[in-house]
């Protein structure tokens, strides 16, 4: 599907140092090690709501990360989806009386304009599940037929097909990617999309496949699988290897899709290919709350970014906001910190708007040492803040200085002065 358009990055002289960042699966900071391109997979929205600042720290974390790695001197191939079709979608197209699709829709037309404001990189594919449906089909018929994943005839008070689920006994790599106990997946399997309960599956814990028709659901056809729609980790295991093939660089999203998204999807792919490694690094944005708790469409405890911005508050100082925090650290949204960002944003353009500045090579040398340590976004904005300090307490004659941080501020952070 359409994705969004892309804003200009400005040149800068140089280049980025090689990129770390934490792998959840390996739990250490590993360098990237990306060839000349850098394939990256983040888990896109499902479309039943507006962007939240959990989700734009999502997008923002990762935008960072494509725009590192550009400065690395990689080209970066982007790849993002949206579960255009699922539980949660359903039901609050239900809820409110509204057509699924219209409801997709009109949530991704948000989410494209929210990222645009947010001057988030597009992915090069923003890739739907409902216009992915063939890829789908043919990763859960080559499971099927090659006989790690099973059917469970649909309970007949809510249809007359088949559901279809992998069997986690023949995935020896089953666990990898999260490193969980199993009573720790247990625990949270039923609340993050699982079925455990299902009556028939030979472990609780397998993953849902395909989900045969029900009565007033969508489906579509397959003449191995009869008629139904896809389980939710599938997608993202169908879309990575169709559009970037395995393995890729980085598989990205909020923390809360270790288990059993991405644990899940990885093992699809590992039961596909014959392959294990899936992504060479799994990273993952923490969790961001509001009032205690984590900020989530389902609870409804929400700062939308499409409010904020109603609300006259610039796309840069969320982002501002937003990359004051440190991506592996969970914070909860508190007005105050909106307010310093804006402070900074003020602060930051009163120095740019100086004719001579101190010189900015060595500023520009921390921004990008800090961001390639572990995507350190405090330490750049500091970085930052100790120029424009500078810049207004003393009198200097570099009259290239402000640009240069200017250039560098757009490119690398993705912060319009
Ligand atoms: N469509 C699936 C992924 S395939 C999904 O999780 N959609 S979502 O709309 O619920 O979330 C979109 C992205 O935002 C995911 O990467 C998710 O991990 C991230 N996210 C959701 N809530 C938060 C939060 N409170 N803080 C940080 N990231 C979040
Ligand atoms: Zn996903």
């Amino acid at each position: 599907m359409k994705s969004w358009p892309a804003p200009f990055v400005p040149a800068v002289p140089g280049h980025g140092e090689p990129l770390r960042l934490f792998d959840t699966r390996t739990r250490s900071v590993r360098p990237i090690d990306a060839g000349p391109v850098a394939r990256l997979y983040v888990c896109g929205i499902t479309p039943y709501d507006a962007t939240h600042l959990g989700h734009a720290a999502t997008y923002v974390t990762f935008d960072i990360v494509g725009r590192v790695l550009r400065d690395a001197g990689h080209q970066v191939e982007y790849v993002q989806n949206v579960t255009d079709i699922d539980d949660p979608l359903l039901e609050r197209a239900a809820r409110d009386s509204r057509d699924w699709r219209d409801l997709a829709t009109s949530q991704i037309d948000l989410f494209r304009d929210d990222m645009t404001a947010l001057a988030v990189l597009p992915p090069d594919e923003l890739v739907g599940v409902v216009e992915s449906m063939a890829e789908i089909t043919e990763a859960v018929r080559a499971l099927v037929e090659a006989g790690t994943a099973y059917r469970l005839p649909v309970p007949r008070e809510e249809g007359a097909g088949e559901d279809v689920y992998l069997d986690l006994a023949q995935t020896p790599s089953f666990g990898e990617v999260s490193g969980w106990s199993r009573d720790r997946m247990t625990a949270v399997f039923a609340d993050n999309g699982g079925d455990p309960e299902r009556v028939g599956k030979r472990d609780p814990l397998d993953p849902l496949l395909w989900r045969g028709t029900r009565e007033g659901e969508p489906s579509w056809d397959d003449d191995l699988l009869g008629a139904g729609r896809p389980g939710w980790h599938i997608e993202c295991t169908a879309i990575s290897l169709h559009h970037l093939g395995q393995p890729f660089d980085i598989k990205g999203g909020g923390r809360d899709l270790v288990f059993p998204h991405h644990e899940m999807s990885a093992v699809q792919a590992a039961a596909l290919t014959g392959d294990d490694v899936f992504a060479r690094r799994y990273v993952h944005q923490a969790m961001v709350g509001y009032e205690g708790e984590k900020m989530s469409k389902s609870k409804g405890n929400l700062v939308l970014v499409s409010r904020l911005l109603a609300d006259g508050v610039e796309p840069m100082a969320i982002r501002l906001l937003l990359l004051a925090q440190h991506y592996r650290q969970d914070w909860d949204y508190t007005p105050d910190l909106l307010e310093a960002a804006e402070a900074r944003l003020r602060c930051w353009r009163e120095a740019l708007s100086v004719n001579h500045g101190e010189p900015a090579v060595a500023t520009l040398a921390a921004v990008r040492a800090a961001l390639s340590d572990d995507l350190d976004t405090r330490r750049a904005l500091a970085a930052v803040d100790g120029w424009a300090e500078r810049t207004l307490t003393a009198q200097w004659d570099d009259a290239s200085a402000p640009g240069l941080v200017a250039r560098m501020v757009d490119a690398v952070l993705g912060v319009r002065l």
